[in-house]
């Protein structure tokens, strides 16, 4: 249901009171909720968009469904097509967006309490988003273990082994290495319950490229504050979004709507600065 009568912290619902409200100082801490949708334009295609999302194109790997190949049960008797998909997606080859150097540039104005991340790309990293703001609630190709044993595998070795798109076994037991990204029927990283308090605490929380499918992620909007504004960045209206009196719908490539926020901040300016230097 789309929310009706007057938002209780906004002007009105719409970019500009967003924009209005950053510049007034009263909105000291953003978190921020990403997911595969804010990477796409760096060429990493997200999982659910219809024909350019991963989902539609694994028929190659002939899985039985399209979510097995991020699923724990079917990785340890079938760890090949995560090594095929691992290959495409392995952290290097991509350059962070627009949508990730604005996120940069909000912790650098001190402006950013958190951003939670589902994507597994470690591009908020390498945009320069400060580690400690960082919580990447479905893991990241930053380490890799043992799903047996559980001993860390060294870094060089899995590089080489993915590059050549082949399956790491562990130099310990010889069991299969997973990277540390959350699989479907795994826990999800300490991190992401020690920290989502944050999303209680905030502001303003800005939504940018998910569908809010998977859970508890999902769940992260609805932890805002009554009366706190929600933006959303993204191609589709997703989750509960609209239904609050201070929800902000920005629906298009997150990039145009980053862009046009940034242009009503005034900082148009540091934010290509921000992105040319990354
Ligand atoms: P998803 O379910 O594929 O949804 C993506 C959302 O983003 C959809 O609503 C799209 O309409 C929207 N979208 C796509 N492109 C754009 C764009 N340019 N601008 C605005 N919106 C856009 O992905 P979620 O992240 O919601 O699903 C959670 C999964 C996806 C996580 O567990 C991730 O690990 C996983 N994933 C991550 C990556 C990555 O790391 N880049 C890539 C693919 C999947």
């Amino acid at each position: 249901a789309s929310a009706a009568g007057p938002p209780a912290t906004l002007e009105e619902r719409s970019l500009e009171a967003v924009a209005d409200y950053i510049k007034s100082g009263n909105a000291r801490r953003i978190v921020v909720l990403t997911g595969a949708g804010i990477s796409t334009a760096a060429g990493i295609p997200d999982f659910r968009s219809p024909k350019t999302g991963l989902y539609s194109n694994l028929a190659r790997l002939k899985l039985p469904y399209a979510e097995a190949v991020f699923d724990i049960s079917y990785f340890r008797n079938h760890p090949e097509p995560f090594y095929v998909l691992a290959q495409e997606l392995y952290p290097g080859k991509f350059h962070p967006t627009i949508s990730h150097a604005f996120i940069a540039l909000l912790a650098e104005k001190g402006l950013l309490q958190m951003l939670f991340t589902q994507n597994i790309d470690c591009l908020e990293r390498a945009a320069g988003v400060p580690a400690d703001k960082i919580v990447e609630a479905h893991g990241s190709f930053a380490t890799q273990r043992c799903i047996e044993c559980k001993v860390e595998f060294p870094d060089a070795e899995m590089r080489a082994h993915v590059t050549r798109g082949d399956v790491p076994k562990c130099n310990e037991c010889k069991g299969l290495v997973k990277p540390d990204i959350t699989f479907f029927g795994e826990a999800l990283p300490r991190d992401f319950s020690e920290k989502s308090h944050n999303t209680a605490m905030a502001d303003l929380v800005l939504i940018i490229g998910t569908s809010l499918t998977v859970y508890p992620f999902a769940s992260l909007p609805e932890m805002a504050r009554k009366g706190i504004p929600r933006v959303l960045f993204n191609m589709e209206k997703v989750g509960s979004l609209g239904s609050r009196l201070d929800d902000v719908l920005e629906l298009g490539a997150c990039d145009d709507g980053i862009r046009k926020l940034a242009e009503l901040l005034g900082w148009t300016d540091e934010l290509d600065d921000t992105w040319r230097n990354i």
